[in-house]
Parts: C-alpha cells; sequence; structure tokens
C-alpha cells in the first residue's frame, strides 16, 4: 500500500489547522504586524489563538474584524494548551541544557576501546529560505540513531555543518551587492538555530563551513594531491558554456538545454578547462560497489553511469580526392567487432579533432553551419533515441579495414564527441540510430547478422541483436568469419586487428573525467600559478596554503569566460616564488561539490591545523557507519566522494577503501493532498467521473473538510454522486504549499515535528504532509505525559514530580513494558521508525489501564521515548528524580522470559453454563476465542448448525456464547 494511501486514512480527526500555505498566501498583504518579525496571520489558526492567550504574551495583534473573534476564544485556548503539555517550556529548557553542558561533545580522546558509531547526515546549503521540513526527516532519523548507539555504549560522533559555496550567495551578490559572504553566515546562523530548535544531538563544536579558510585550505590540499598525481590536468574539451551565468556547467547542472539553476540557455563551445581524471579510478569504483550496504538502486545507478563496456577501437584510414590512402586514420570504438563488415558509412562528431583536415572544400560550409547547430544542443538531446537524426557528408570518404571497401564519412550530432573515440563505424543493418540515420540519407545497408532464434524475420528489418555472422570475408585481407558466432566473429575480428595494426581490444567507460573548474567567483580558489612567459602550471606550495579568495566588490561574470576573479588584478598578478617570473594565479574556482567530497573526514579531527585528519583519529572513526541524505545525491557526490577517498587511500590518509559504509535515502515529503472539483458554466459541480471533457469546466480547490471517501474515491461530503481527484504536489513556493517547519515546532512542539515525521511512514518511502497527522502525534505525547505526570491543576500549570509509585511492577506491566523495549529497539535498528512510534502508542494505551504506573515500569519506558522526543523524555526523567541527562543511560533491554507467548484454559458457556474450556494464548481476541471454541470438539456439538444471539468475552477469563432459539442457522464458520 502506498503511503499516501496510509496518511489519508489516519485522518478521522475533524480538522482543527488551516493548511500553513493557505497562510502563506495571505502574507503579501499583511505585513510586520508581529513581534516575530512574521505576519500574523501566516501563523497556524490555532497557534494565533494560544499566543495571544499568554502563553507567549507579548503581542498586539490588530488584524481588522478577526479580532474580537480572536480575543474571546483566547484565555480558555491558552489554559488547554497548557493542559495539554507544556512543551513550549520543557523544549528550551533542555536545548539550554544541552548547550550549556555541551551534552552531546564527542571528546577528542574518547575510549578507543568502546565501539563507534558514526552517523552523518548530508550537510545542507544553507539557503535564504531556511530549512525545509524534508530536512528534520533525515535529521531526525540520524538523530535517533546517534542517541540510540549513545546509550547502547557507543561512541557517537553525530556532526553537522554547511555546504556553504555556490551559485544562489552569488547571484544574491550580483543582484543586491552583498557579498556572498554576508549572505551565507546570515542563512548559516539561520539553519543552525531553527536545527537547535529541533533539539538534534549534534557536536556543535565540531560544526564546519565548506567557506572557512581552515576548511577549504585542505580541499586545496587534495586538489595539489591530485595535480602532482597527473589526475588533475587541463584539457580543450567542448563545455557546457551557460552565457546569462558566464560560467561553464558540468552535464548534470544542463537538464533539457538550460541550466538548472534558472534556466537559462547552454551552448556547447570548446574550453580550456581543469578536469580531475576519475576515469582513472572507473574499474575501482565500480568493483568496490559490491562491498557496499546500499541501496540496490543506487548501486545500479553508479553502475550505469560508470558504465563499462567491452569492444575494440578499430583504425579506418582516410583517402584522398582520388580514393588513395593516406596517413592519417580515424579509430572508431565499437562493442560490436562481429559487424565490422555491416560499417557502410563512419560518423564523427561535429566536434572531432580531425574532421577540419578532411572536410572537402566543397563541404565546408555546410559543415561548418551544422557544428554550429550542434552547439545548441545538450548531449541528452543528440543522443535521445526518438529524436530526428541529422547530420552532413563531410565530401570524404575512409577505408573499411575489414574489405577495403571505400565509405563515406558523414558528421552527425548522435555521435558525441566525448565517448569512446568520438566516431564510429556505421553498422544500419544491426544499430537502430544508424539504421534510422541511413534510411534517410540513402546509404547502402548491407545485412551480416542472421538472427538464428527467428530467421523468417523480415530480412529488411534492423536487427540489433547477437547471431551467426554472414556476408563476412574477403580476399584481399583474409579475413572470414563467416558462420561464426557474434561473440566468436568479435574475438577473432580483434585478433585480426592486433595482429594487422588495425586496432585493439578496449574497454570503454560512459563516465568522463570530471570537469572540475567554475567561472565563478564563491568558490575555493584552484591552487595553480599561471606562468606568463609559457603559460606553464605550477602548484602553489602547499605551505602557502590555504589560498584565501580575495575580496571582491563586483561580482558579475565579465561575459568573455573570463572568471570574475581575473577583477582582482593585484591577487592575480604574481611571480613564481622558486623563480621569481611572473605568473598570474588560476581565476577559475573549484565546484560546489569539491567541499562536500570530503567533508566527513574532516568531522573526525576539525581543527587540525597540521593535517587533513590525525591518522589515528580517521582509523577509529572510519568508515562512516550510517549516512542518510537525498537520493538525489546516488551518483554524483557520492560517485565524486567515493573518488576523492580512493585517492586518499591510495597516498595513505585513510585506511579505508570506501568512505560510507551504509547510505540511506530518506523519502521525499510532498505537499498536502489537494481535491479538485469541477463546477460547470452554471456553477454547479460535475463529478470527475462521469465528464469526458472535465477541461472545459472551471477548476475548484476543495477544501479537506468537505471531503470524504467512498469506497476508493473521494467525493463531496454534501454530494457523495460529486467525485473528485486527489493530487499532490511536490512542495514549491510557487504552488504555495510549502510548510515552515518553524510554524509546526512553534504550534506543537519540536518532539510533535520528530514523531510526526517518523510517523508519516516508511521513512525511505515518498509522503504527504498532513497537517492533522501531527495532531495524532501529538496527542499521543499529551497522553504520555498526563500517564506519568497527571491531569493539570485549575491553573493550567502542572504540579513537581510524577505519579509514579514504587510499587512492584507486575507480570502484565512487566510483558507489556519489554514487549514494547525488544519493538523500539528492533524497529529503530532497521529504520522502521514509524512502527517503533506504534509500538510505544501500545505500551501507552495499555498503561492507561493500570490502577499504577511504577517505577521500574515508566522509567524504562522514558528511556525508550527519548530518542524520538528528546525534550519531554528529559523532563520526565528529571522529575522522576534523576539529576543528569538521560542522553547516557544505558538503553533498556528486552528480557526474552517476558516476550514469550503464554497460553491460558478458558472456560467456555453456552448460554451460561460452562460446558468445556478451550486453551488460548494470553491477550487472544474475541474472534480467535471463538473460532478456537467452534473448532473444539467437545463444544462444537453445542454451536454446530445453531445461531448466534451474543458473544460476551472476558479476556483470560471466559467465553459465553448466547445461542438465538427462534432463528437456527450455521454460523459457526
Ligand atoms: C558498431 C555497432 C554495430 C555498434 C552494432 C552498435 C551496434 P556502449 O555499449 O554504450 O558502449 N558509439 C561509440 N562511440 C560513440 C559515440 N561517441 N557516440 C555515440 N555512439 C557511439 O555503445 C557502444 C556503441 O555505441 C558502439 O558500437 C558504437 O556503435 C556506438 F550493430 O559500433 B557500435
Amino acid at each position: 500500500m502506498s503511503s499516501h494511501h496510509q496518511i489519508l486514512q489516519i485522518r478521522s480527526d475533524p480538522f482543527v489547522l488551516s493548511h500553513c500555505c493557505r497562510h502563506t498566501r495571505l502574507t503579501s498583504s499583511l505585513t510586520l504586524q508581529s513581534p516575530l518579525k512574521r505576519p500574523f496571520s501566516c501563523l497556524p489558526f490555532r497557534w494565533r489563538r494560544s499566543y495571544r492567550g499568554g502563553v507567549r504574551s507579548s503581542t498586539t495583534e490588530t488584524h481588522g474584524s478577526k479580532k474580537e473573534a480572536l480575543v474571546s476564544e483566547t484565555a480558555t485556548t491558552s489554559i488547554e494548551l497548557k493542559r495539554v503539555y507544556p512543551f513550549h517550556e520543557i523544549e528550551p529548557k533542555w536545548q539550554r541544557y544541552w548547550e550549556d553542558n555541551r551534552i552531546f561533545r564527542t571528546p577528542d580522546d574518547v575510549d578507543t576501546s568502546k565501539p563507534k558509531f558514526y552517523v552523518l547526515d548530508m550537510f545542507p546549503y544553507p539557503s535564504g529560505a531556511g530549512l525545509h521540513v524534508g530536512h528534520p526527516l533525515g535529521y531526525t532519523a540520524t538523530d535517533i540513531l546517534a542517541r540510540l548507539r549513545r546509550m547502547q555504549g557507543y561512541n557517537v560522533l553525530h556532526p553537522m555543518g554547511w555546504d556553504a559555496f555556490g551559485l544562489p550567495a552569488e547571484q544574491y551578490a550580483i543582484e543586491t551587492g552583498t557579498h556572498p559572504k554576508t549572505t551565507t553566515l546570515k542563512n548559516i546562523d539561520r539553519f543552525r538555530l531553527q536545527l537547535k530548535s529541533l533539539g538534534f544531538s549534534y557536536d556543535w563544536d565540531r560544526e564546519l563551513s565548506t567557506t572557512e579558510p581552515d576548511y577549504y585550505k585542505w580541499t586545496q590540499w587534495i586538489f595539489l594531491q591530485l595535480y602532482k598525481r597527473g589526475l588533475a590536468y587541463q584539457a580543450e574539451v567542448p563545455v557546457n558554456w551557460c552565457p546569462a551565468l558566464g560560467t561553464v556547467l558540468a552535464n548534470e547542472e544542463v537538464v533539457d538545454g538550460v541550466s538548472e539553476r534558472g534556466g537559462h540557455p547552454v551552448i556547447r563551445k570548446p574550453m580550456r578547462q581543469w578536469m580531475l581524471k576519475i576515469t582513472a579510478y572507473a574499474d575501482r569504483l565500480l568493483e568496490d560497489l559490491d562491498e557496499l550496504e546500499w541501496p540496490e538502486s543506487i548501486k545500479e545507478m553508479q553502475r550505469n553511469w560508470i558504465g563499462r563496456s567491452e569492444g575494440a577501437e578499430l583504425n579506418f584510414s582516410i583517402l584522398d580526392g582520388e580514393g588513395r590512402e593516406t596517413d592519417k586514420e580515424i579509430t572508431v570504438y565499437t562493442t560490436r567487432p562481429d559487424t565490422l563488415f555491416g560499417a557502410t558509412y563512419m560518423v564523427v562528431a561535429p566536434e572531432h579533432q580531425l574532421l577540419s583536415y578532411f572536410v572537402t572544400a566543397e563541404q565546408k560550409q555546410q559543415v561548418e553551419e551544422y557544428k554550429d547547430f550542434a552547439s545548441r544542443k545538450s548531449d541528452l538531446e543528440r543522443t535521445e533515441l526518438q529524436k530526428d537524426k541529422t547530420g552532413v557528408f563531410t565530401g570524404c570518404y575512409a577505408k573499411n579495414p575489414a574489405n577495403g571497401d571505400a565509405i563515406p564519412i558523414w558528421v552527425a550530432d548522435y555521435v558525441l564527441a566525448s565517448y569512446g573515440t568520438g566516431a564510429i563505424m556505421a553498422v544500419p543493418a544491426h544499430d537502430t540510430r544508424d539504421n534510422e540515420f541511413a534510411l534517410k540519407y540513402n546509404i547502402p545497408i548491407k545485412w551480416v547478422v542472421r538472427n538464428e532464434a527467428n530467421s523468417s524475420d523480415d530480412a529488411k528489418q534492423v536487427y540489433p541483436g547477437l547471431g551467426i555472422i554472414e556476408n563476412s570475408s574477403s580476399l584481399e585481407t583474409g579475413l572470414d568469419i563467416n558462420q561464426l558466432s557474434s561473440k566468436e566473429a568479435a574475438l577473432k575480428v580483434i585478433e585480426w586487428a592486433e595482429r594487422t595494426g588495425n586496432g585493439k581490444k578496449k574497454v570503454n567507460y560512459k563516465l568522463r573525467d570530471w570537469l572540475f573548474a567554475r567561472q565563478r567567483y564563491w568558490g575555493e580558489p584552484i591552487p595553480i600559478l599561471i606562468l606568463d612567459e609559457s603559460g606553464e602550471t605550477i602548484a602553489i606550495s602547499e605551505s602557502e596554503l590555504p589560498l584565501t579568495l580575495p575580496e571582491l566588490n563586483d561580482f558579475t561574470p565579465t561575459g568573455t569566460g573570463e572568471p570574475p576573479l581575473s577583477k582582482a588584478v593585484s591577487w592575480v598578478n604574481t611571480v613564481d616564488p622558486s623563480t621569481g617570473k611572473p605568473a598570474k594565479r588560476e581565476t577559475s574556482t573549484m565546484p560546489q561539490w569539491a567541499g562536500s567530497c570530503w567533508y566527513y573526514l574532516r568531522f573526525m579531527d576539525p581543527k587540525n591545523p597540521e593535517a587533513l585528519v590525525d591518522k589515528e583519529k580517521e582509523k577509529y572513526w572510519s568508515p562512516v557507519d550510517v549516512y542518510v541524505g537525498g537520493a538525489e545525491h546516488a551518483v554524483l557526490h557520492l560517485l565524486y566522494s567515493r573518488f576523492w577517498h580512493k585517492v586518499l587511500y591510495d597516498i595513505g590518509v585513510v585506511s579505508t577503501k570506501e568512505p560510507f559504509k551504509c547510505v540511506i535515502n530518506q523519502g521525499i515529503i510532498l505537499g498536502e493532498v489537494q481535491y479538485t472539483a469541477w463546477k460547470d458554466q452554471e456553477g454547479n459541480y460535475v463529478s470527475a467521473d462521469t465528464e469526458e471533457r472535465l477541461n472545459e469546466h472551471q477548476q475548484v480547490t476543495i477544501p479537506e473538510e468537505k471531503v470524504i471517501k467512498s469506497g476508493d474515491h473521494f467525493v463531496l461530503k454534501e454530494d457523495p454522486s460529486i467525485r473528485l481527484i486527489p493530487r499532490v504536489y511536490k512542495m514549491s513556493k510557487s504552488r504555495g504549499n510549502v510548510v515552515n517547519p518553524d510554524d509546526v515546532v512553534l504550534e506543537y512542539g519540536a518532539d510533535s515535528l520528530r514523531l510526526y515525521e517518523m510517523f508519516m511512514g516508511p521513512f525511505r518511502d515518498s509522503k504527504t504532509w498532513n497537517t492533522s497527522g501531527i495532531e495524532g502525534v501529538h496527542r499521543f505525547l499529551a497522553r504520555t505525559w498526563r500517564l506519568v505526570i497527571g491531569l493539570s491543576q485549575s491553573d493550567g500549570s502542572f504540579k513537581d514530580g510524577t505519579l509514579v509509585t514504587d510499587d512492584e511492577p507486575t507480570l502484565e506491566q512487566l510483558r507489556t513494558l519489554h514487549k514494547c523495549i525488544a519493538k523500539v529497539t528492533e524497529e529503530i535498528e532497521s529504520t522502521r521508525f514509524n512502527t517503533g512510534i506504534s509500538g510505544m502508542m501500545e505500551f501507552v494505551n495499555a498503561a492507561y489501564k493500570w490502577n499504577n504506573q511504577p517505577r521500574g515500569i515508566i522509567e524504562p519506558f522514558v528511556l525508550l521515548l527519548s530518542p524520538y522526543a528528546p525534550h519531554m523524555a528529559e523532563e520526565l526523567w528529571s522529575r522522576l528524580g534523576h539529576p543528569n541527562s538521560l542522553a547516557y543511560e544505558s538503553f533498556p533491554k528486552a528480557n526474552p522470559d517476558y516476550l514469550k507467548n503464554t497460553t491460558i484454559v478458558l472456560p467456555v458457556q453456552i448460554n451460561g453454563k460452562t460446558r468445556g474450556t478451550i486453551e488460548v494464548e494470553e491477550g487472544c481476541s474475541e474472534d480467535d476465542a471463538f473460532v478456537l471454541a467452534s473448532q473444539d470438539d467437545k463444544l462444537r456439538k453445542y454451536l454446530d448448525g445453531q445461531s448466534i444471539k451474543k458473544r460476551i468475552y472476558v479476556p483470560g477469563k471466559i467465553l459465553n456464547v448466547i445461542l438465538d432459539r427462534t432463528n437456527v442457522k450455521v454460523t459457526t464458520k
């Protein structure tokens, strides 16, 4: 069942809250009224009432007609809220306590004889928009794990920091003149405050930002190690040039031909760029995937991204105008050397290096125009299968090495410059794209592979599969592969090519070297000098690191491709310290990926001025045990980090081959379900299932309280014949369905937000936000509070202390507790956080039926609750008489003796007379007891064929079945 459905079913409560999204829409006209610096009306409705009532008493609210209504409700509501439970007092109190006492600090000198647990969140980009409700989803999960492991005696590393270089701060600087550093620091402050308000147990002493020179010193140091090993180099490559942003973008930053950020057009342009040779690690990046406890889907995405393929490089000589061989060759990459005799033309990419050498004078202009045309397309557009193939004949021919045939060379953009050799032998009988192209341009098609499985296939159809080779022998070259299987033929062609110098076996990867330079200001400077005289590049000395980013007031791109840093003239112009020769600094900066590639290592030893990370510390803490973040980072971030990690492994900086042992992707939180209805011209509703052309009617959004579920559908409460369509959207500013976690914390508290995000559904699934769901978990927390503390007094406050007694727990109480311990522990460890909560809810429901709340039961339960709702748990723990935080108390362990299911003998009466007994599990349901009774040999004769009037069941005591004498019916099954 999808999480969407689950959530819809939870909604039995009336909708108390207005959606935050609607409030956010109201805000534009109602500004600056609240002392919270937030328009009053953007707060959810109930919060407004309590706020007015004095819980937070400093406001004066003057919103016209609403005012009176609000005022009349306030006095009671504020008390009601206090009665529920005083999260607004407890939460800041414990946050202060944790901070003042540095409770979650992981000291530098931990006792390394204890086991370790390193649990890490993908650190956020501190955007101007602040925290989104999607952030706390992953952060709460890691916090629960961190808190559990601390209580289980592990040394826990649970840090937080900021991935703070990047485009948005720079764009903002261009628009407003505010320095990116100022914006970034402000955003970080806000993020930190927000995270602290959620009670996450981060070791804030280890906080770091990728923009701090102390940090990027080591990012630059890693770059130098790469450079020294030939893994960072410069090359003239076709790049995605975005004129509007004035920068080169990586392939993954271009979506459908426009920049991912901002949606500006992107063109292909050859430029000299810094590249990192990730391809040198392709094999290891592929092989080592197998040993990782990562979701199979991510591993598969990485495998596809690396894209290993085996084939051959074959050389085709270029022919001159008279058809004579020249000394120039075009090398193609093919995964199907068996189809060599079927190659009836060649294609080179528009950017191919040799193109200008062999294109004929007559074709030159057409080819130039075509190159220009192709430069406007992204690689993705060029390779899309369904796109119409285009190309231009170069006027030149090449020799097929297998049979000596002269075949035309075309230029076409379905061949990419960046893959293989940027040239292909085209086999239109056996490759779909080549087939389409050949048909369009009237190029001969030659069949060389027979489909064995279906020889009756239309011989004129393209056949891309393997088969038996035919039409493939040449007297001239002596090569004959007829009647061989495709596999055998491929081996034979490779062997022949290697022997005759016509080619070689080749493994290729889709993975390309990583374009590592950005023509932007707000990034790490690349620590390289370029000598004025020779253009030679020189690494700056490690002792000069960090090479700090110079101050700049004008961040606008130069528009020429020259990075903004070129405006920092006195920084750029320098001398090579070893020779005194004039030189210029590299003005491109590193991409945002750089800082995030290795931050997990710095957290192990964040303040070390001597080394990136101390060896002993690294040995103890590596690898990251659990790494949680969004699936959008499945490939790039995780692949880049793995690459750097492997380089660091090779040079002895780290001790493990892989950085992250287990990766978990949290699901996306989607906006609240929106219900759409349609109205005709007269204003009458039209049911979504009766009308074919719904779009001709007016769409209206129906509030949830006017909707009910009918069967599998949603209908209007006032007229159930009108069916509605429920829709779910990603949260986005433009749709106005973004939920701000701050609002939720104000209204319900951080513990409720944490619990709700965990309770929404399975952690890895996408889920829809639902405000009434928070009310549910909030009520659970309030029930827990009252269970331990009791009801509030007449003034709304709560007595000190608790209701807990020192009575010996009963067997039933112990069983209930230990079942809960087993469940919560198991569910947290398997990251099924939602069902862990259900376990605690069951416990609280059971505990409400008891006459006493023994300390021996309640104390362990409070510890169980603490990873999820740490503020409430700390408060209860302290009221239970403990002077210290519970953060390092032992997490309760389930005693297997109390987990065994026990059976009891249950007497069964028929019409009040005991007729027999049955053996049932303790706590067995009425239905189960009845079924057992009706199957019992002795009892069956009383029940068979009888109609049952009623059943009286007292669990653990008796089952009494009253028969209906007037209507005899078989109902026992
Ligand atoms: C001849 C041939 C015959 C091919 C046939 C396929 C089928 P993978 O598996 O993805 O590595 N190719 C090579 N370089 C290319 C480039 N730069 N741009 C576009 N296509 C390129 O694919 C390798 C196959 O893709 C190669 O094998 C080549 O076409 C094409 F029946 O060569 B083949």
